[in-house]
């Protein structure tokens, strides 16, 4: 058994590496004490092999870049599994193989496959340090680019072992193998608190506390605690009074959010700010008083490179020029990293596979389009001052959202909690390349959590209503749009900065101002409730953002219904109601009447 310098490993983390040792053979075993040191040699050991490229050291000090196997550059959903005794326990949305099947399979492919590598011990912690709600997991890998990236992304060793109190911790096992496609597998098995992970260096597969600890392990947790583990956001918005809201959103992956929890104000909305809690995960706590509570549980952001500039995420550009680990960008010939849509497109560069990539000579993308940079989350300039707090920030407003080209408005209200759930029940939105597979196909992605619920999303369903009757201080519900597009496949709305203006109405209603109308779907803003100053939007762009299109969302629900129907018996009743009440709103409401009653207003 390796020792680290901590003198006290808890005994079940040294009896499970030991167990992990023997069926994986590995050469030798490194223990990640979180040290500057480590890390240091952890990257002089890549860069000596070639696993990464050291960047320009007086324009990007401290950077690297890393080139996955072509194969491996998104999640791989097809591949991951929950094993759960029952098929019931996991539902039609998700990968089920028998537990037994799963912890057979997997230790079987696991045989032998560390000989001739190290095994790296990290044991993390996610979630503030001292927080109640905070949790600890220790990761078995055999990649380094792994290894150094969870220093990144989580708080490494000592500080985890410390909090190591009562015997649970999460285990993860990861190995490269051979990297390649056959024989991949994300294997989750909730009874045991334990992750599989095998043929892929992915962040999304392989960095083991995120997708697969802090959302799909968690999320079972959650739902037998009495708790959430969501795919969401969170932000403090601060108002030119110094006055803080802080609220989260629900977007499917690469839909914009870490530029949403990123946003700068507009000049023309002076002494408003938004400061970041999180960028991609919130665990979400009631506190005594029955208010939402929102902790961030990672510490660094895994985010999406393409399209990173100065308009669509001015703060993020500077904070990753330094200490960031880029994957499957393009290099400049400085040794700078490029990407579409950071700019002007050099002539010659080689792209993200490392082959020369000439204007004019070469097609397709020279970065990755889910190219990514891995940062400590403290380099982020607006970090909030609130990020550390154990008990996490109280939390006014839900918003789903997601890329919707139609249908769906700027912005509006849900009527009550139930109706949320709803609204959110029925998240569609339209398939990014941060998952293998087609991109742009419209796909049913429940409050973002299709890929990361770990367990039957009817019942995921049925623990979001659970909340009414916990609390009476529950947060508003929103659904937003900023991708609506007109008939010349143009935005109407301009995004980025200009999203202040959605946020502001969002957050008059929750303090029970901001006009609305009502109509068949929610309470929509007027017009004029919302702040336009600067953006261009032309009163009837804004009019057409803001229209319902009743034909439309009969469309929308009948498609919902045979989604829930698809979910089988466990669909709550409830849910079903609410589902029927709206369809017999948007029945009883004429077109006519819905446009007279926005236009009225
Ligand atoms: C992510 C994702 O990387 O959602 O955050 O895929
Ligand atoms: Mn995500």
């Amino acid at each position: 058994m390796p020792r680290s310098d901590e003198n006290d490993i808890p005994r079940g983390i040294s009896e499970w590496i030991d167990s992990v040792a023997k069926i994986t053979w590995p050469d030798n075993i490194v223990w990640c004490d979180g040290s500057e040191s480590q890390y240091r040699s952890l990257i002089d050991r890549m860069v000596a092999d070639g696993t990464l490229i050291e960047l320009n050291s007086e324009k990007y000090p401290g950077c690297y870049l890393h080139r996955s196997n072509p194969n491996d550059v998104a999640r791989s959903e097809q591949a991951t599994y929950i094993c759960a005794k029952n098929s019931e326990d996991v539902g039609p949305t998700n990968n089920w193989m028998p537990y037994k099947e799963g912890r057979r399979k997997l230790l079987k492919l696991f045989e032998g496959c560390m000989t001739g590598r190290t095994m790296y011990v990290i044991p993390y912690l996610l979630g503030p340090k001292g927080s109640p709600y905070s949790q600890v997991g220790v990761e078995l890998t055999d990649s380094p680019y792994v290894a150094a990236s969870m220093q990144i992304m989580t708080k490494v060793g000592k500080v985890a072992l410390e909090r190591f109190k009562d015997g649970c911790f999460v285990k993860g096992l990861h190995s490269m193998g051979q990297l390649g496609p056959s024989n991949r597998y994300i294997c989750h098995f909730p009874d045991d608190n334990l992750i599989m992970s095998l043929n892929s260096n992915y962040g999304g597969n392989a960095l083991l506390s995120k997708k697969c600890h802090a959302l799909r392990l968690a999320s079972v947790m959650a739902r037998n605690e009495g708790w959430l583990a969501e795919h969401m956001l969170v932000i403090g918005v601060e108002d030119p009074d110094g006055n803080m809201t802080y609220l989260t959103g629900a977007f499917p992956s690469a839909s914009g959010k870490t530029n949403l929890a990123m946003l700068k104000p507009p000049e023309s909305m002076k002494g408003w700010n938004v400061w970041a809690v999180s960028d991609d995960i919130a665990w979400i706590h009631l506190d005594s008083e029955g208010r939402f509570r929102a902790i961030n549980p990672e510490s660094g952001l895994f985010a999406v490179a393409p399209n990173s500039n100065m308009k669509t995420n001015p703060r993020i550009i500077g904070a990753v020029k330094k200490n960031t680990i880029f994957t499957n960008v393009a290099l400049q010939a400085d040794k700078t990293p490029w990407w579409e849509g950071m700019g002007e497109h050099p002539r010659v560069l080689w792209d993200w596979q490392g082959k020369v990539w000439r204007a004019g000579r070469s097609s397709g993308n020279a970065a990755h389009p889910n190219s990514r940079f891995t940062t400590s989350i403290q380099q982020y300039p607006f970090l909030s001052p609130e990020y550390n707090n154990p008990y996490g920030v109280p939390i006014s407003a839900i918003i789903f959202g997601g890329r919707r080209s139609d249908l769906i408005p700027l912005v509006y209200e849900s009527f009550s909690w139930e109706h949320g759930v709803l609204i959110g029940a029925m998240l569609r939105a339209e398939t990014t390349a941060a998952a293998a597979g087609e991109i742009g196909i419209l796909r049913n992605d429940p409050m973002a959590m299709k890929p990361f619920c770990g367990y039957h999303i009817a019942d995921y369903f049925k623990h979001w209503l659970s909340f009414r009757s916990k609390s009476k201080k529950l947060p508003k519900i929103f659904q937003i749009n900023a991708f609506r597009m007109g008939r010349d496949g143009k935005f109407l709305w301009p995004g980025y900065g200009y999203n202040l203006a959605i946020l502001r109405w969002i957050i008059d209603r929750c303090r029970g101002k901001g006009d609305a109308v009502e109509t068949p779907i929610g309470h929509l803003p007027t017009p004029e409730a919302l702040d336009l100053t600067g953006t261009g939007v032309a009163d009837s762009t804004i009019r057409e953002l803001l229209s319902v299109d009743r034909e439309g969302w009969i469309n929308e629900l009948e498609s919902s219904f045979r989604f829930f129907q698809s979910l089988g018996s466990k669909f709550p009743e409830e849910l079903r109601q609410e589902a029927t009440k709206f369809e017999n709103r948007l029945r009883l409401s004429s077109v006519a009447k819905t446009k007279a009653t926005l236009t009225a207003n």
